[in-house]
């Protein structure tokens, strides 16, 4: 078994001033306080940073944000993309775990010049909803698209501008890079654009957007092993996915990002906090056990959004359409219903349902059984914790009793009927703990996962 970190296929550039924030998802909702303020927005999204995130951008509520999905705490940015669905051979559509968050932050500028930090509120939109070709952005940008992570080295994990027309057998990472030249002036413009333009060839900004930025590159990995490549789909019905595009709203302490920004100890960084020297300036701020027990605590739409079961159709008036085929974004017979805005439920958890893999006593999928738990009181919970506690990323229940560890799936184990991990939990009956060869995989849902 070949062990490979993700961080290495990433779309960094290693020649550019950068650094990365690791984080993972806060919300799976259709909310977008930027395109469509105070009402459910059109499509889901999957949305990352700060726990405040709801219909309306109020800076007062913002500043007192309990808590940032990323790394990084005094960060109450949020950084938002469409989710990645999949239709179901029966018409249903189901959301796909999200495992994998980053947040580049890129000087792509000729070399010594000097980056701002974005103001508090400043917000733009990378990419256009309803393209049906590769968007300029994507073109100038090598960074924006699709990227398959197969693991291989097989050619196939290069960006391309369209959903990727084979399987990927691990994740799919949805990639996008944010204008970095600014007017200077403007917070926001009417198309959460013009105020924000990519810089020139030359990597210089045009003088009707003078001020340097980063770049910022937002990269989601959707665990799509078990899928087809043609049942994917963004969550506006987007099966070519050119309409890839993305939110930000900046809402960091300006001085510290500054800092950040101006710190070398912080460049040149896959992870800021990784092995070598950390990064002075955002040390301080870095808190992993806010990140993973933070909890949206902004109101949102009552709707089932295909996370804890398939749902008939796409939330909001998204027929499936292919690009690639000509189609036009269909309008829908009758309006779809709007859902009322309310409690968020029952917090999610860190870690994310794979689903069912086949699994055999010879050549484990998982490969470290714990036997910590008592037979008798076997939970999905306890397995995580258990396994969580050891440091790995990977947990999985099997034949109603026992827990297994890991940090890959691996071993023979194929994606299986999810109706094949039907034992009820030894410890709560209202659970399903998987079955006999059977083992429902959970994974940790955050920054750089090993795949093998
Ligand atoms: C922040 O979290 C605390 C408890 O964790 C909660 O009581 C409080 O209401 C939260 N703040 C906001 C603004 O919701
Ligand atoms: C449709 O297919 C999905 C995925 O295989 C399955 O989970 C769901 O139960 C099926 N729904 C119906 C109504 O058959
Ligand atoms: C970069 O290109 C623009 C447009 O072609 C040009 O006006 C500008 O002078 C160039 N800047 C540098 C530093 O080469
Ligand atoms: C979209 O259309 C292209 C061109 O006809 C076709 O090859 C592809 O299979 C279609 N994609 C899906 C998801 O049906
Ligand atoms: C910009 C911003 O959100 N600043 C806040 C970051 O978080 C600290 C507390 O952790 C606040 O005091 C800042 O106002």
């Amino acid at each position: 078994m070949k062990t490979q970190s993700l961080a290495v296929l990433s779309a960094f550039v290693s020649s550019s001033d950068a650094f990365l924030l690791m984080g993972q998802h806060i919300a799976h909702e259709r909310v977008d306080p930027i395109v469509q303020p105070g009402v459910v927005s059109g499509h889901l999204h999957d949305v990352v940073g700060a726990s405040t995130f709801g219909v309306n951008f109020d800076p007062a509520v913002w500043a007192k944000s309990n808590c940032s999905s990323m790394q990084v705490q005094e960060n109450k940015s949020n950084y938002w993309m469409p989710s990645l669905m999949a239709r179901n051979d029966n018409g249903t559509f189901s959301a796909i775990p999200l495992l994998e968050t980053r947040v580049y932050y890129l000087n792509n500028h000729p070399d010594g010049t000097k980056v701002k930090a974005f103001p508090q509120g400043f917000r733009m939109l990378a990419g256009n909803p309803s393209a049906t070709a590769p968007t300029g952005h994507m073109d100038l940008m090598s960074s924006s698209g699709f990227q398959c992570q197969n693991g291989r080295n097989d050619g196939r994990e290069n960006i391309q501008p369209h959903l990727p027309y084979f399987e990927c057998l691990d994740f799919t990472r949805l990639t996008l890079a944010f204008p970095d030249c600014w007017d200077g002036i403007n917070l926001d413009s009417p198309d959460h654009k013009a105020h924000v333009t990519y810089r020139l060839g030359n990597g210089t900004c045009p003088l009707s957007h003078p001020v340097s930025m980063m770049e910022i590159d937002l990269e989601l990995g959707y665990w799509t092993r078990g899928y087809r490549w043609d049942q994917l789909l963004l969550s506006t019905g987007d099966q070519a996915g050119y309409g890839l595009h993305a939110d930000y709203l900046s809402f960091w302490d300006v001085d510290l990002l500054q800092r950040a920004l101006d710190d070398p100890t912080c460049q040149h960084r896959e992870n800021i906090f990784g092995d070598n020297a950390q990064c002075q300036a955002l040390l301080p701020y870095r808190n992993d056990a806010a990140m993973q027990s933070c909890k949206l605590e902004a109101k949102i739409p009552q709707e089932e959004t295909g996370i804890t079961k398939p749902i008939p159709s796409l939330p909001g008036c998204n027929l499936p359409w292919n690009a690639t085929k000509g189609e036009a974004k269909p309008s829908c017979p009758a309006a779809p219903a709007t859902p009322a805005i309310g409690p968020a439920a029952t917090p999610q958890s860190s870690w994310a349902n794979l689903g069912c893999y086949t699994d055999s006593t010879t050549n484990r999928g998982l490969p470290i059984q714990l036997k910590s738990i008592p037979s008798g009181t076997m939970t999905i919970d306890k397995c995580v914790a258990a396994c969580a506690s050891k440091g790995y990323t990977f947990a999985g229940v099997e034949y109603s009793i026992e827990c297994f560890c890991g940090n890959a799936i691996g071993g023979d184990s194929k994606k299986a009927n999810q109706a094949d991990c039907d034992m009820k939990c030894s410890g709560d009956a209202s659970q399903l703990c998987g079955g006999g060869n059977r083992v429902n995989v959970y994974a940790k849902a955050i920054g750089v996962v090993d795949v093998y």
